[in-house]
C-alpha cells in the first residue's frame, strides 16, 4: 500500500497513525502537494494530500482513506462499538479535519512556515494574529469541555477521534503554538498523551528529516534514516497552486 504525502502534513500523519494500529505496511512518497506533477493530479482531483494507492484503487482525502482501512482491515476497529459513541467519534473525526485544519493549518502552520518556503513571501501576518488571539482560543475552550481529564476520548485504546484531534496539535507546536496547560489543563495533558503514543512517536524522526533537509535532499536523507520510500515519485520541481485557495 503506497501513501503519496509529507510526513508533516496532519492528515497524511493520521492515516499513518492507522495503518500503524492496523499493522500493515506502507511506502510512502513525501511530497508537499503544491510540488505533485499530473499523474498526482490524476490521482488526487483536488490537488491534495494524502493520497493512497493500493493495487488499482487510488483514494484522496484522509476521513475516506481512514474508513476504507477500518472496513477493509476491521482488527482492531478505529471506532467505538457503541452507535451513538461512533456518531460521536466521527464529529471529533469531521470537527477536527475542518475547524482545526482551518486553524492550525490554514491561519498559522501554512501563513507562518510553509507559505514563504514555497512562494518566497511572508504570510498573511493578520490571519496568522487573528488566530492566535482569537480563533485557536475558542477551540481550546470548546475541546477543554470535550476532551476526558485521562485516557482517550472512547477508551479504552486510541482510537480515530483521538488521533484526528492530537495530529493538528504536532504542527501547532512547530509553528510554536501549544495549548497553555495553566488555561487549558485537559487539552495540554490529553495532546502530550496522544501524541506520545507508538502510532505517532514512531514517524517523528521521519518529520524530523523532513522539516529539516533541503527539497533537493530530502529523499536520500529519509532514506538513510529508514524510511520506506516508493522507488518512483510523483514530485516536480516548481510549485504549483492547488485548487483550493483561501
Ligand atoms: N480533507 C482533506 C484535507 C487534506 C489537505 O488539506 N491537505 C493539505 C496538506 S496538509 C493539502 O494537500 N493542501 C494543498 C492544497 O490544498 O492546495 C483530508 O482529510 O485529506
Amino acid at each position: 500500500m503506497k501513501i503519496i504525502g509529507s510526513y508533516v502534513s496532519p492528515y497524511v500523519r493520521k492515516v499513518l497513525a492507522c495503518i500503524h494500529l492496523k499493522g500493515l505496511d506502507y511506502e510512502i512518497d513525501p511530497i508537499t502537494a503544491f510540488y505533485g506533477n499530473e499523474e498526482f493530479e490524476r490521482l488526487s482531483p483536488l490537488r491534495r494530500i494524502p493520497v493512497l494507492v493500493d493495487g488499482d484503487l487510488a483514494l484522496s482525502d484522509s476521513s475516506v482513506i481512514c474508513a476504507w482501512l477500518d472496513e477493509a482491515f476491521p482488527d482492531p476497529p478505529l471506532l467505538p462499538a457503541g452507535v451513538n459513541d461512533r456518531a460521536r467519534a466521527r464529529w471529533f473525526e469531521e470537527y477536527a479535519d475542518t475547524r482545526l485544519g482551518d486553524t492550525f493549518i490554514w491561519g498559522l502552520f501554512y501563513p507562518k512556515i510553509v507559505y514563504p518556503i514555497i512562494w518566497g513571501e511572508p504570510g498573511d501576518a493578520a490571519r496568522i494574529e487573528r488566530t492566535i488571539a482569537e480563533d485557536l482560543p475558542r477551540e481550546m475552550d470548546y475541546l477543554e469541555g470535550e476532551l476526558p481529564e485521562t485516557g482517550y476520548l472512547f477508551g479504552p485504546g486510541i482510537g480515530l477521534a483521538d488521533i484526528a484531534i492530537a495530529s493538528f496539535f504536532r504542527n501547532g507546536a512547530y509553528a510554536d503554538f501549544r495549548p497553555d496547560p495553566a488555561r487549558w489543563p485537559r487539552v495540554a495533558a490529553y495532546v502530550d498523551h496522544v501524541l506520545a503514543q507508538e502510532c505517532f512517536a514512531r514517524f517523528l524522526p521521519f518529520e524530523d528529516v523532513q522539516r529539516s533537509a533541503t527539497p533537493q535532499g530530502r529523499r536520500q536523507a529519509l532514506l538513510a534514516a529508514g524510511a520506506p520510500l516508493t522507488a518512483e515519485t510523483l514530485g516536480t520541481r516548481e510549485a504549483r497552486r492547488g485548487v483550493m485557495r483561501l
